[in-house]
Parts: structure tokens; C-alpha cells; sequence
């Protein structure tokens, strides 16, 4: 039996899936990931690495810099749900999809109609003032005419409700992720590195049946009970077309 086919007969049997995904997934999407070949991390900006531009320090000490990175390279408000994204709706509307917990900040999973998703690390969607508390629409950071846009009720800075690096993940949405992960029958891991800290723990710690796809080899791969190493959009492609859902 192909792999395909084995990790299609594991959903089959299985009742209470848990999704765990990355970068990987928005790819089909139009969206790059950070860590492959092409990813954002390996180019600088401006002689910058990502990992600064993407962090507290930078947030707090270069405003005008984080913002224009920012603006150039996370501008993803109109990318569009795909297959892999559009498979787990619908494994999740008919009871075997128990949740997604991505570190992805596109909001996709949301877009194409699963309700069940722990956004580890946040998304561009929502933007908070630092000081009222009042909420912008990413059309209102984009566009603005300021590079460092302010509340327009109070002139205060005004973040998105993206984790940078250096900030702690809600510790809430981190531990009933972790919850529902721990109790699942199947963890699929698909289209992320494992690479960031403290997300890849609960996929490290599970104990169960897991099922991993990713291009290249992750932490997990030596547990897994399937490693599937192909294209994540072919590979839900084809579990789309089949009976599963
Ligand atoms: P990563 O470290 O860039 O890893 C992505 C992984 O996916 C790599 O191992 C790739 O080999 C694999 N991959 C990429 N494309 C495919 C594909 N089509 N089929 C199969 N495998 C593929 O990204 P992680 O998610 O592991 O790292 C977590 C970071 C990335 C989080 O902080 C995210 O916020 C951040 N990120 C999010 C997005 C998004 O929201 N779409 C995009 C880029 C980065």
C-alpha cells in the first residue's frame, strides 16, 4: 500500500485527530515558509536577519524598521485557503477532526471554515493599541500613511497580535492545545520544521499514533508511525478525492 493510502486508512480509524502544522501548509497558498531553501530566513533585509525583525527588541527599539519589514514581507491578507486547508474543514465538520494547532499567522485554517484552532503564535488579523486596547483591521497597518501607525483615538503604538521572538506564547491556548493534542488518536505533523520552542514540545511529548509530512526531516520523524516526505498539497489532493470525507 502506498503512503497515501496508509495515512488515509489511519484517518479512517481514527475519531479524534489532532492537526499539528507550520509554514508548510500556506506554501500552496502563495505563501513562502521561513526555513526551506527559498525561505525568508535565508535572506537578509536590509542587512538584517528575520529573526531580529520579527522580535520584541526590534519592535520596541526600531519601530520605523519592523514596521517596514513588516508591511513588505507579511502582507498576506489576501491569500486564500487551499486544499490541505479545505480537507481539514471538512474532516472537522463531520467529527473526526478534533482541532488544528498551527503556528502559521495567515489565518487560513479559520478562512476556510474549520472552527477549532489554537493559533500558537497569532495573526495579522487582529492589531491591538498598546495603550486603549482598541482593535485595527490589517487594511488600517498596510495602508496607513504613517509607517508607524498609531491609534487614532489615543496616538498610542499599536501592535500586531502576531508572538515575536522573545515574547511567551498565551499560556492558555498553549496548554488546552496541549490538552486536546495529548488526548488525541492521531497527530498529524505536517509543513513545519519543529524548530521553534515551546510549540514543538506537545508534539514531542504525545504518545500516540502520529503521521508526519514535510519535505525534509523533522524532530519527530524517528516516532512517527508514517513519514510521508512530499508535497503536503499533493499529498491532501488525494486524500480529498478519496472517501475519507
Ligand atoms: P519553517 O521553519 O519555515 O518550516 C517549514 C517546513 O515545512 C520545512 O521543514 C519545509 O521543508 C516544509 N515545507 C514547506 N513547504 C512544504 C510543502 N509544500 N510540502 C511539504 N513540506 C513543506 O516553519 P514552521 O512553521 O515550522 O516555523 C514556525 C514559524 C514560521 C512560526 O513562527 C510562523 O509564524 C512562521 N511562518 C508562518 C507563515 C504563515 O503564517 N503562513 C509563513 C512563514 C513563516
Amino acid at each position: 500500500m502506498n503512503k497515501i493510502k496508509q495515512l488515509e486508512q489511519m484517518i479512517k480509524s481514527s475519531n479524534n485527530i489532532v492537526f499539528f502544522g507550520g509554514a508548510g501548509v500556506s506554501t500552496a497558498s502563495g505563501i513562502p515558509d521561513f526555513r526551506s531553501k527559498d525561505g525568508l530566513y535565508n535572506t537578509k533585509y536590509e542587512g538584517n536577519d528575520p529573526e531580529y525583525l520579527l522580535s520584541r527588541t526590534c519592535f520596541i527599539k526600531e519601530k520605523e524598521l519592523f514596521f517596514k519589514f513588516y508591511r513588505d514581507k507579511m502582507d498576506i491578507r489576501y491569500a486564500e485557503p487551499n486544499i490541505t486547508h479545505k480537507y481539514l474543514a471538512k474532516l472537522e465538520e463531520i467529527g473526526k477532526l478534533k482541532c488544528i494547532i498551527t503556528q502559521n499567522i495567515d489565518g487560513l485554517h479559520r478562512k476556510a471554515g474549520n472552527k477549532n484552532v489554537y493559533e500558537l503564535h497569532g495573526n495579522i488579523h487582529k492589531n491591538i493599541c498598546l495603550s486603549c486596547h482598541k482593535s485595527f483591521t490589517p487594511d488600517y497597518i498596510f495602508e496607513n500613511k504613517d509607517i508607524i501607525p498609531r491609534c487614532d483615538c489615543c496616538g498610542a503604538f499599536i501592535k500586531p497580535e502576531v508572538v515575536l521572538y522573545e515574547e511567551p506564547l498565551d499560556h492558555i491556548i498553549l496548554s488546552c492545545a496541549n490538552d486536546d493534542l495529548q488526548e488525541s488518536d492521531l497527530l498529524i505533523v505536517a509543513g513545519t520544521s519543529l524548530k521553534v520552542y515551546p510549540a514543538c514540545h506537545m508534539v514531542l511529548r504525545h504518545k500516540g499514533k502520529i503521521a508526519v509530512v514535510n519535505l525534509e526531516p523533522t524532530a519527530i520523524d524517528y516516532k512517527a508511525t508514517l513519514v510521508i516526505r512530499n508535497n503536503i498539497e499533493d499529498v491532501f489532493k488525494e486524500l480529498y478525492n478519496s472517501t475519507t470525507v
